[in-house]
């Protein structure tokens, strides 16, 4: 495709979608009491995605800016930390992330630039986050299904209920092979928990206090999220455990051991993904004005 013809699309009425779908969350987040934080988009640390069975190794470009090496974000999952234990109960942030994964093959769903409306509770468990989720989806499933919009577009997105069915990842690998297989074969939104991967997602008894939200049909992943580690020591071992350099995590872990960091719970929903799945759109990149696809050159 070359830039003509990626701005021939006709992506208004997706638009009007995704625009719908913004407002009703961030509405849904602001009526519930939390803060809205603006992103950052450069760090000097950033999430590692390592270990992640759902992300390819990758590493973040880095800048060089005023005697210091930023690096692009991969998330504001460290950030979102930081501001529960700078006394913020109830957080979220619209957050553009640049993830250029080492991937073999385009699976539709993929993009190395995207937005994700992440956020973060203080002393909340999976429970409280999951129950949220399941609330927004809910809510804004019922809503967009009385838009003109989903008529022009001619989707029909099913009824949901919650709560959603839960599997372990353990669970899905023996019944389906893997998260992919399982939206292939499932007819609603459902939650695989305990996932083994990164260190700050908070581990009890060799059991992750985590969780994705899976879309039916083979939309695949759309959200994930999980309980947090805190605590000094335990971060450490798990940041060693995981292969990371402890100095690539230096204030991180000076928050840490100055005990500012507090017991927390929270999740990102990818918006594309989202508008992606409400629309039905094949490809992730039917619902990016600019796509930003891996393995494949950015036309604008
Ligand atoms: N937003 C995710 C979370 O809250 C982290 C990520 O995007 N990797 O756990």
């Amino acid at each position: 495709m070359n830039a003509v013809q990626l701005i021939s699309r006709d992506i208004e009425p997706i638009m009007r979608v995704q625009t719908k779908v913004v407002e009703y969350m961030t509405g849904f987040f602001v009526k519930k009491g939390f803060r809205w934080l603006l992103p950052i988009m450069l760090s000097s640390i950033t999430d590692p995605l390592w270990p992640d069975p759902a992300a390819a190794k990758m590493k973040a470009p880095e800048i060089e800016a005023y005697g210091s090496r930023l690096k692009l974000m991969h998330s504001m999952i460290l950030h979102k930390q930081f501001a529960i234990g700078m006394g913020l109960e109830k957080i979220f942030i619209l957050s553009p992330n640049i993830r250029l994964e080492d991937r073999d093959r385009d699976d539709g769903r993929h993009s190395y630039e995207f937005t994700q409306l992440d956020f973060e509770i203080a002393h909340a468990s999976m429970d409280d986050v999951m129950s949220l989720i399941e609330e927004l989806i809910t809510g804004l499933f019922d809503y967009v299904r009385t838009l003109p919009e989903m008529r022009e577009i001619e989707r029909e997105i099913p009824e949901v209920k919650s709560p959603f069915k839960r599997f372990t990842m353990k669970e899905i690998e023996e019944v389906y092979g893997d998260d992919e297989k399982a939206s292939k074969a499932m007819r609603e939104p459902f939650w695989i928990v305990d996932i083994s991967r990164e260190f700050y997602d908070r581990e009890d008894q060799g059991h992750f206090r985590n969780y994705d939200l899976i879309m039916p049909e083979g939309f695949g992943e759309i959200s994930s999220g999980g309980e947090r580690e805190w605590q000094y020591e335990r971060i450490v071992k798990k940041l060693k455990d995981s292969g990371l350099s402890l100095e690539a995590f230096k204030p991180y872990l000076e928050v840490a051991k100055a005990g500012k960091l507090k017991p927390s719970a929270g999740a990102g929903i990818g918006v594309e993904r989202l508008v992606r799945y409400i629309v039905g759109a094949k490809h992730i990149a039917e619902v990016q004005p600019f796509p930003r696809i891996p393995g494949i050159p950015a036309v604008i």
